[in-house]
């Protein structure tokens, strides 16, 4: 099958999670057709908290209310994509530049359905560039403390997050400990989020129309 046909069916495939109240949507490819198929559901839900701006443009083209976290509360659901996925639903997310807010969301939810393509399946975290979402200021000294622990930094240039910062992606780290790496690098200085979700995993995995 090819990609994009998995990543329509693991979209609309999310949609049985789909119950009453305030969902979380992600971001990226598969996430738009999670919301393309959300519309034709939206009387079941009362809004969506939204984890970047090109997923709130959407949302609001379907008339879907797009609410603020801090008056939604903790939510029951988020569906998002992803750029990795292992063997024990950990991931690496940020390709599209929206890692921060996922990860709020992501935390603020009691359960995390993640929907990808089955190229996104690895045995081992890393072949992917690990994004890093960083403060201007603190792109360099973020890079060396990278390069210290044998990761290739390189700055995304051109792109700006919905936050206002820059992303750097880390090339060559093969991630056997992807919780400790996550907690190592969300303590260096000028670090806004990394994009492992190791501590906070998806909960339930779709690829293409099947649950793994
Ligand atoms: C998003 O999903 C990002 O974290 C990740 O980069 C992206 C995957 O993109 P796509 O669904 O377009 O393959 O949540």
């Amino acid at each position: 099958m090819n990609q994009a046909n998995e990543k329509r069916l693991a979209g609309e495939a999310a949609i049985r999670f789909v119950e009453k109240g305030v969902i979380g949507v992600g971001t990226g490819s598969t996430v738009n057709y999670f919301i393309d198929a959300l519309a034709d559901v939206r009387e079941r839900i009362e809004g969506a908290v939204s984890s970047s701006e090109q997923s709130t443009e959407r949302l609001k083209k379907y008339g879907i209310p797009v609410l603020d976290l801090n008056a939604a509360g903790p939510l029951a659901l988020y569906v998002d994509g992803a750029d990795e996925c292992d063997p024990h639903k950990r991931l690496i997310k940020g390709g599209g530049a929206a890692l921060t807010r996922e990860k709020i969301v992501a935390a603020a939810s009691e359960r995390f359905v993640c929907i990808i393509d089955s190229t996104k399946l690895v045995d081992i975290l890393g072949t992917f560039p690990l994004p890093i979402e960083v403060i201007p200021m603190a792109r360099s000294h973020v890079a060396r403390e990278i390069a210290r622990r044998g990761g290739q930094p390189v700055w995304r240039d051109g792109t700006l997050t919905d936050n206002g910062n820059w992303i750097i992606d880390v090339h060559g780290w093969r991630i056997t400990d992807p919780l400790a790496l996550e907690a190592d690098i969300n303590q260096i200085t000028g670090v806004v989020a990394v994009g492992l979700f190791a501590k906070r995993p998806a909960d339930v995995v779709l690829v293409g129309n099947r649950e793994i």
